[in-house]
C-alpha cells in the first residue's frame, strides 16, 4: 500500500513531525537527501508506526498515495528550492507540497505562485513548538489554497496540540498567510523573552533576590494572568545550580543573546507595513546589544552611571509592580502583533481570523499562555477591535496596572537598569492614547525645509506657507 503523506529532510523537525504523523496512524514515506537519516529514523523509531522509506527522491514519490501530500523540512532560503525543483518534474496536478520550514512569507508567495502554474498545490505551514512540539504536538499555521487545507486538515489537526479537546490548528490563509503568522508569533516571542529578562535584571538589581528567590517569583506570577510557558521556564532556568562551579546557572551563561532571524524578518515586515512593533524591534535591538562585544567591552566601567544605584522600596510592593509592568507591557507587544498581521492581512487579502490566531497559540507553540484566551475573547467581542488595548478588558487590567508600570519604568531609570522593552511600550501606550502629539510641529518643520505641505485641523486640503516669503499661506 502506498503511504497518505511523507517528509522529506530528516534532521530533528523532520524526523519528529514524521514519528508524529506514524504515531498517530498515519503511513508516512521517508526521505532525506543523506540515507543515513533515513535509516537511523527507521532503525531507531520504526516500531512507532507505519514507516515507508526510500533512498531517492523519485522512490519516494512513487510511495504516496495520489493526490499526494509531502512536507518538505529543510533549511529556509536556497535547500528549500532546491528541494522543490528536484520535486515539481516528479508530481502530478493536484499534488500537495508543505513547506514547514521557517520560511519567509514573499518567498512562500512566491513558491505558491509558481507551483500553481504547473498545477500544484504549495502549502507553506509554520509548525511552532521545537523539537518537542514537533513530536508530541506543535501548533500548526498553514497557508495556501483552500482545497489542499481540506486534504490536509484531518491529519495536520490530528497531530497538533490540542486545548480543550480544540486543534491548535487552523487554516489561516492564501499562499504567505501561514508563514506570516509563523513570523509574527516568533517575533511576539522575541518581545516576551525581552520583557522577562527586563523583569528578572530589576529585580534583581533593585531587590538584591538571589536567582533561586526569582524563580519563586516567577513560579508565584505564573499562577496568575501571566500564567505561560516562558514564565514557567524562567523559573525553571532561574533555579538550576551549574553543574561545574554549583553556584546560580544563569550566572555563568555568556550574556549574548543570538537570533537566527525571524524576530529581524517580523520587524522588517511590520517596517514595510507601516505599523509600529517597538516591542519586538526593542527585542530584536536588545539582543545586538548584547552581542556587540566591541562597544560593550569600550563602554562597560567607562560611561558613567547614576548616582543612585539603589532604591528605597518595599519589597513586595516592588515585585507587584515589575509583575504590572511586565503584564502590561506585553499586552502592548501582542497588540502590536495582531495590529501587523491584521495589516499583511489587508495588503495581501489573506482575510485572516486573529481571534483564531490567539486559539491556536494557546498550545504546542513557545508563547503557549493563559493571556491568549483573553485575546481570543476580545476578538470574540468584536472582530474589528481597532487594538487590543481598547477591549474591556484589557483597558481595565492596563487602567489596573498604569501606575505601577510607570514606576518600573521610572525606577529603571533611575537605577540606570536597562529597560528597552518596558519604556517603549509605556511610550506606545502613551503615544496610542494621547489627544495631540507632536507630529504638528514634525509637520512643521517638514513644509518649512522641504514643502513636503501640511493639513489643518480646521479645514480639509493640503497646504504650503511661505517660510521664506510673505508667510502667506497656499493650498496645494
Ligand atoms: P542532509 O541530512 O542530507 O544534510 C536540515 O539541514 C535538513 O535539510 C537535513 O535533512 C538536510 O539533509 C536537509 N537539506 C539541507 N540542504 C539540502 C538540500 N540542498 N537538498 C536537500 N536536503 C537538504
Amino acid at each position: 500500500a502506498k503511504a497518505q503523506i511523507g517528509v522529506t529532510g530528516l534532521a530533528v523537525m523532520g524526523r519528529n513531525l514524521a514519528r508524529n504523523l506514524a504515531r498517530n496512524g498515519f503511513s508516512v514515506a521517508l526521505h532525506n537527501r543523506t540515507q543515513a537519516r533515513t535509516d537511523a529514523l527507521v532503525e531507531e523509531f520504526g516500531s512507532e508506526g507505519d514507516f515507508v522509506p526510500s533512498t531517492d527522491l523519485a522512490g519516494f514519490v512513487e510511495s504516496l498515495e495520489q493526490p499526494r501530500k509531502i512536507i518538505i523540512l529543510v533549511k529556509a532560503g536556497a535547500p528549500t528550492d532546491a528541494v522543490i525543483d528536484e520535486l515539481v518534474p516528479l508530481l502530478d496536478e493536484g499534488d500537495i507540497v508543505v513547506d514547514a520550514g521557517n520560511a519567509h512569507f514573499l518567498d512562500t508567495r512566491r513558491r505558491e505562485s509558481a507551483l500553481k502554474e504547473k498545477g500544484l498545490h504549495f502549502v507553506g505551514s509554520g509548525v511552532s513548538g521545537g523539537e518537542e512540539g514537533a513530536l508530541n504536538g506543535p501548533s500548526i499555521m498553514p497557508g495556501g489554497s483552500p482545497e489542499s487545507y481540506a486534504a490536509l486538515e484531518p491529519m495536520l489537526t490530528k497531530i497538533s496540540a490540542h486545548v480543550n479537546g480544540e486543534p491548535c490548528c487552523v487554516h489561516v490563509g492564501p499562499d504567505g498567510a501561514g508563514h506570516f503568522v509563523k513570523m509574527l508569533h516568533n517575533g511576539i516571542e522575541y518581545a516576551d523573552m525581552q520583557l522577562i529578562a527586563e523583569a528578572y535584571d530589576l529585580l534583581r538589581h533593585v531587590l538584591d533576590l538571589s536567582p533561586a528567590e526569582l524563580a519563586d517569583v516567577f513560579r508565584d506570577w505564573n499562577t496568575g494572568d501571566l500564567e505561560s510557558f516562558l514564565i514557567e521556564i524562567t523559573a525553571e532556568v532561574l533555579s538550576q545550580t551549574d553543574p561545574t562551579t554549583g553556584g546560580p546557572f544563569i550566572d555563568i551563561i555568556l550574556d549574548q543573546a543570538e537570533q537566527k532571524g525571524t524576530g529581524r524578518w517580523t520587524v522588517q515586515s511590520a517596517l514595510d507595513l507601516g505599523i509600529p512593533v517597538s516591542g519586538m524591534a526593542e527585542a530584536v535591538f536588545a539582543r545586538s546589544l548584547s552581542g556587540d562585544v566591541v562597544r560593550r567591552e569600550a563602554a562597560a566601567g567607562v560611561l558613567p552611571g547614576p548616582a543612585q544605584a539603589k532604591l528605597d522600596v518595599d519589597r513586595q510592593a516592588f515585585i507587584d509592580d515589575v509583575r504590572h509592568a511586565l503584564y502590561s507591557s506585553k499586552l502592548v507587544a501582542y497588540a502590536q502583533g495582531f495590529d501587523a498581521i491584521r495589516a499583511a492581512s489587508d495588503e495581501y487579502g489573506w482575510d485572516i481570523d486573529l481571534g483564531a490566531m490567539a486559539k491556536i497559540w494557546r498550545g504546542g507553540c513557545i508563547i503557549r499562555a493563559r493571556f491568549l484566551d483573553r485575546i481570543k475573547e476580545a476578538y470574540d467581542r468584536n472582530p474589528d477591535l481597532p487594538s487590543l488595548l481598547v477591549d474591556d478588558y484589557f483597558k481595565e487590567a492596563v487602567a489596573n496596572g498604569q501606575e505601577a508600570w510607570r514606576r518600573v519604568v521610572a525606577a529603571a531609570a533611575t537605577v540606570g537598569v536597562p529597560a528597552p522593552g518596558f519604556s517603549a511600550a509605556l511610550s506606545y501606550y502613551d503615544g496610542l492614547r494621547a489627544e495631540r502629539l507632536p507630529a504638528a510641529l514634525i509637520q512643521g518643520l517638514r513644509d518649512l525645509f522641504g514643502a513636503h505641505t501640511y493639513k489643518r485641523v480646521d479645514r480639509e486640503g493640503s497646504f504650503h506657507l511661505e517660510w521664506s516669503g510673505d508667510r502667506s499661506e497656499s493650498t496645494q
